[in-house]
């Protein structure tokens, strides 16, 4: 039985792809130097996996900045206006960050959520007419590289069709109309491999797991009859979920093997058997590379053991998908809350479990040997640590779930009587909630964080810099201030230190995009809070100004989406337990005088199930859980949410349904594609449309931001109209952010004058 991976994290078990990147893209470093680091990183990555004993190699995975751009670059089919230089390295981050050492800045490409994953890849941009052209030098390289360490290297492409499907148009073209040019490209591509003597490619088509439309899906056939051509032969993946009404279809192509994902979509294993062709191979993911908990090897052994002594080699145990998802290695996971670490597979583990799992199949001993008791000794612990389960916490969720929650008035009488309290102007100026960053904060948890300073200085630090940021908002003419987050790294990291139940790792750094990474926290554990996370902060900002400040909270929806979550109980169980300690801070909040307090909900879209037959369902859970947070404050009370990534339209009726006081939205990007959604649905509470991006490190133009306001009336009520930034203000300098927020209010003050006048 053959053991191997779709793909491997590429930022370095200590982020040094991260570091040496930062440094070419600040001029410290060299190309040459970059790219001998980044081949470091990835000579390490296959001794790893080469070492744990992978039967072939993965190959292609391997990317700078992000797999889908090297796609783009391997078709030929990067932006033109990245042609300004002749280095193909500086022309996919002049694609990926508009900028580069070399070449002209212009437009990045946008950025999307790769499936219901935080990875954001960069969406290839069509227009009718496109054409491609094999770029290979990349790949090559890699795929020589790779048979300099092992003979069995099995390079990975991403498919035409799911290519072609995740790109955007820009002209309104039909992108399957590209797919004949495309394939012409593929066809070489395929042939250009084959001539490497490599005997297997994996060719990564994810978007069967979407409902998708008819043509896309008949469009699968003649495109994999004309890959056939190559006589490579294709593995076909698929992950992130099942195939449900395209099994058949799937496993009728002309490919040699086929690659399910049975962690996410188990009911798919035993349709498939019945198939299978007698030529095919069947790549089973069984171990699950969306989460980081230690595989119960015996019960995925009962399910295979009967199929491998069927299939014999043509069954391939792998990963469920790109092991990316996860982390490098859990060896340095030691002082875990509650021994959590005892219970965690990250990459590295992972690689050990698929092994082993597959040495189980070709040989019963192996059930007997110490690793296999080690093993199921860790999943015991897990399953009957005491620390996990708390009858309390459980009981008070399946109680949150029985009943719909809602504010005891509607929402405009709810106003009438918040705007008695806030008394606040037409048109309210507010921002998203964190300010800028800065070094000396940084260097401040970080010296804390290393037992450098005392917790009496820290704090007292801490007070300083949030004193700073209300007396520069008030200077600045906001209506609604916030603390400004000086005490956060993370809006989820920081919720998941202070919370029982949720571990937050040394080391579990997971790709978000480009060099970006985020440190996922581990829910492991029914919910508790000990005692208030954010009061004594917001109570301090709050003492110093007359000026209503927001208590800052991150929803249950985002911080469940955005941790590692339990695999032994349900997401929405979790959300409800979330949302039951939230709810215990907003009511301490509103106790020590908050009026205004803000639930970010910025991952609700993305936590959106693939399929759409599963919309309705989660809606429900999430809105439901989300106004429990709120359940039990006065009218007097003001609630306010937050959403990123501007994706609204199908879900527009839900975000009503959460019933907020007040929303803010990212919208700078495409502010009349959301206001062209609100004509067609309008929003009746309050909402903040954001007036400009701030992404871009641009001052915006008064004028640019009047124009988004006066727009916005035509489909918002004056009465419901906030005036704010799209997001919040972590990344950006206090050189950038203080005039564009002076100019915000500017236009905030002209729209209120052109009013009265
Ligand atoms: N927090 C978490 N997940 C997220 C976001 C977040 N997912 C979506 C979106 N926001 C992703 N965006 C970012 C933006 C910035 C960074 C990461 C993801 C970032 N990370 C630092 C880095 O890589 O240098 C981490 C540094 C640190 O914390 O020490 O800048 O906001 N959970
Ligand atoms: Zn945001």
């Amino acid at each position: 039985t053959t053991f191997h991976t779709l793909g491997f994290p590429r930022v370095g078990p200590q982020r040094e792809l991260k570091w040496a990147l930062e440094s070419y893209w600040r001029g410290e470093i060299d190309q040459a130097t970059l790219i001998s680091r980044a081949h470091a990183v990835r000579h390490n990555n296959w001794q790893t996996q080469l070492e744990a004993g992978c039967d072939v190699l993965t190959v292609g995975d391997f990317c700078l900045y992000d797999h889908v751009l090297n796609a783009s670059f391997l078709l030929g089919h990067l932006p033109q206006r990245t042609n300004t230089t002749n280095n193909t390295i500086d022309q996919l981050f002049l694609a990926a960050r508009g900028r580069a050492p070399s070449g002209t800045p212009t437009k990045a490409c946008e950025m999307s959520k790769w499936f219901d994953t935080n990875y954001h890849y960069l969406v290839p941009e069509c227009h009718a007419n496109d054409t491609f052209n094999l770029n290979p030098e990349l790949l090559l390289e890699e795929i020589r590289a790779g048979l300099e360490q092992t003979k069995q290297v099995k390079p990975v492409i991403l498919g035409p069709l799911s290519y072609l499907y995740l790109a955007r148009s820009v002209d309104g073209c039909d992108r399957l109309e590209l797919l004949a040019p495309l394939l012409a490209v593929y066809e070489e591509l395929l042939a250009t491999i084959k001539a490497e003597g490599v005997e297997w490619v994996q060719i990564d088509e994810p978007i069967l797991v979407l409902d998708l439309p008819e043509a896309w899906l008949n469009a699968f056939e003649s495109t994999y009859q004309s890959l056939a051509t190559a006589h490579l032969n294709i593995l076909i993946a698929t992950y992130f979920g099942g195939l449900e009404n395209n099994l058949s279809r799937v496993f009728e192509l002309p490919v040699q093997g086929v690659h399910l994902d049975i962690v996410s979509a188990p009911e798919q294993l035993a349709p498939s058997l019945a198939l299978l062709k007698p030529t095919q191979v069947l790549s089973l993911g069984i171990i699950n590379g969306r989460n980081i908990w230690r595989s119960d090897l015996t019960a995925s052994y009962q399910l295979l053991a009967p199929l491998a002594s069927q299939l014999k080699e043509r069954l391939w145990i792998a990963t469920s998908c790109s092991l990316l998802h996860v982390p490098y290695s859990a060896k340095s996971e030691t002082n875990l809350a509650d021994g959590a670490d005892h219970w965690l597979a990250f990459a590295e583990e992972k690689l050990a479990e698929g092994r082993l799992l597959t040495n189980a199949l070709d040989d019963a001993k192996v059930l007997l040997g110490r690793d296999w008791l080690a093993q199921a000794e860790r999943v015991i612990s897990r399953q009957q640590s005491k620390r996990v389960h708390k009858a309390a916490v459980k009981a008070r969720a399946i109680e949150a779930a029985s009943r719909q929650w809602q504010r005891e008035l509607p929402y405009a009488q709810r106003l009438a009587r918040q705007q008695a309290q806030l008394n606040l102007p037409d048109f309210p100026t507010t921002t998203i909630g964190s300010f800028p960053q800065t070094d000396a904060i940084r260097s401040l948890r970080k010296r804390f964080k290393k037992g450098d300073i005392t917790l009496e200085d820290y704090e007292c630090g801490l007070k300083l810099e949030i004193e700073y940021c209300i007396k520069a908002q008030e200077n600045i003419g906001l209506d609604v201030l916030v603390h400004g987050e000086a005490e956060r790294n993370d809006m989820v990291e920081y919720f998941g230190e202070l919370l029982e139940g949720i571990a937050v790792s040394a080391n579990g750094w997971v790709q978000s995009y480009g060099s970006r990474c985020v440190k996922p926290p581990i829910i492991y554990g029914d919910i508790e809070r000990l005692q208030a996370m954010t009061v004594r902060w917001s109570q301090y900002a709050q003492s110093l100004s007359a000026k209503p400040v927001k208590g800052m909270l991150t929803g249950p929806i985002t911080l469940l989406k955005w941790a590692f979550v339990r695999d032994d109980q349900s997401w929405e169980s979790t959300a409800y337990q979330l949302a039951a300690v939230l709810q215990d801070e907003v009511l301490d909040l509103e106790c020590a005088g908050i009026s205004i307090i803000q639930i970010d909900e910025p991952a609700l879209r993305e936590a959106l199930p693939l399929r759409r037959d599963q919309h309705q369902t989660y809606l429900n859970w999430a809105v439901n859980s989300f106004r429990y947070t709120y359940a039990g404050v006065a009218a007097e009370t003001q609630i306010h949410t937050h959403m990123c990534y501007a994706d609204f339209d199908d879900i527009l009726t839900a975000i009503q349904a959460m019933d907020a006081d007040v929303i803010t939205l990212e919208t700078a990007r495409s502010a009349n594609k959301l206001l062209q959604t609100l004509k067609r649905e309008p929003y009746h509470n309050g909402i903040g449309p954001g007036v400009y991006d701030i992404h871009s490190p641009n001052v915006p133009d008064v004028s640019a931001m009047s124009e988004i306001l006066e727009d916005s009336l035509n489909v918002v009520p004056a009465y419901n109209l906030w005036v704010n930034p799209d997001c919040g203000l972590k990344t950006r300098r206090w050189e950038e952010v203080t005039p564009a927020l002076k100019s915000m209010v500017r236009a905030a003050q002209a729209l209120r004058e052109q009013i009265t006048a």
